[in-house]
């Protein structure tokens, strides 16, 4: 892989910081790895290396403030802020150390309205393996729904398509899956989900008139029954639960929504398939996207299409 790597970090707006910290660290079971003078708290899953994935930050209502990918190395950052401009977009540099451990980053706003930022650096501090003769797991591998990554987010705003263009021609996705609208309205694409890697998504965006709005935030399970224990970790702590334990279509992966302490989405994922760069796109009809969401129901549940932050 070259180019832009995968997700690596995403700020989100918690309304009481304890309590988020409280929640992702102990009961997600995410690591703590800091906090900086602004008081935001710095986590990663267990068997991420970087420095952190998730940053938390306390506002007066929840959402995402940006999400990030790494790249490759800084010249991969260089070209694609070149790219990003010429495709017509204002970029700016965060300087390195805004966010701790965080090398600089180029920050430029989707047609979505979304915040998006790439960096080619960020301090490694492992994932508590050596890296000669590893065992298969750490400690952290058991403390709570323990997922081993930050997967990937789903984004609601306008103009998909303009993200599609700008993912896909700019910064080298490739279109794994996609949602249609209804046939009357001639069949607009208003959900894309779309992979840098060969995960069937690594972002995806769904059709919705308010700019910059968060669906979910994905974290990556080993199995399905590491899916299921989460669930019964959901259900030990009065996690609210939207959808799950279920399959989808899109992306065939096993899944469970719930919400955390602030009303942000997340999603506890494992499964799907192996997409590549060459491989065909999958469509889902307005008419067979109810077994999109929710394979074995077939069912458009109202709280996952209408609930967003
Ligand atoms: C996922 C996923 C929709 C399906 C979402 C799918 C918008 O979140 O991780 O595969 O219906
Ligand atoms: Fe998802």
């Amino acid at each position: 892989m070259t180019g832009v790597l995968r997700p690596g970090h995403a700020q989100l707006r918690v309304l009481n910081i304890d309590e988020a910290a409280r929640f992702y660290r102990d009961v997600m079971g995410l690591v703590e790895t800091g906090r900086d003078a602004q008081g935001r708290v710095y986590l990663k899953c267990w068997d991420e290396h970087d420095h952190n994935s998730l940053i938390l930050r306390e506002a007066d209502h929840a959402g995402i403030d940006f999400i990030g990918f790494k790249v490759l190395n800084e010249a991969t950052l260089d070209q694609l802020e070149r790219d990003v401009r010429a495709f017509g977009l204002e970029t700016e540099r965060l300087p390195a150390g805004e966010l701790l451990e965080t090398g600089e980053r180029v920050r430029f706003r989707l047609p979505t309205g979304h915040l998006f930022e790439i960096y080619a650096q960020k301090a490694q501090v492992g994932n508590g393996l050596p890296n000669v003769n590893p065992p298969p797991w750490a400690p952290d591998a058991d403390r709570g729904m323990a997922p081993t990554r930050l997967d990937h987010c789903l984004l609601y705003g306008p103009n998909v398509t303009a993200n599609k263009k700008l993912f896909v021609d700019v910064l080298g996705f490739h279109l794994v899956e996609r949602i249609l609208g209804p046939a009357e309205a001639g069949e607009p694409e208003i959900g894309l989900f779309l992979s840098c890697s060969h995960k069937t998504h690594d972002i995806a965006f769904v059709e919705y008139p308010e700019p910059g709005k968060l669906h979910h935030l994905s974290f990556r399970m080993p199995t399905w029954e590491r899916v299921l224990r989460a669930g019964d970790i959901m259900g030990m702590n009065k996690v609210p639960i939207d959808i799950g334990p279920t399959r989808h279509g899109v992306t065939r992966g096993e899944t469970i929504y719930a919400w955390d302490p602030s009303g942000n989405r997340f999603e506890t994922f494992a499964g799907g398939y192996e997409p590549y760069p060459d491989s065909r796109t999958i469509t889902w009809t307005f008419d067979g996207f109810p077994h999109g969401l929710d394979f074995p129901q077939g069912k458009l549940h109202e709280s996952f299409l209408t609930v967003v932050t």
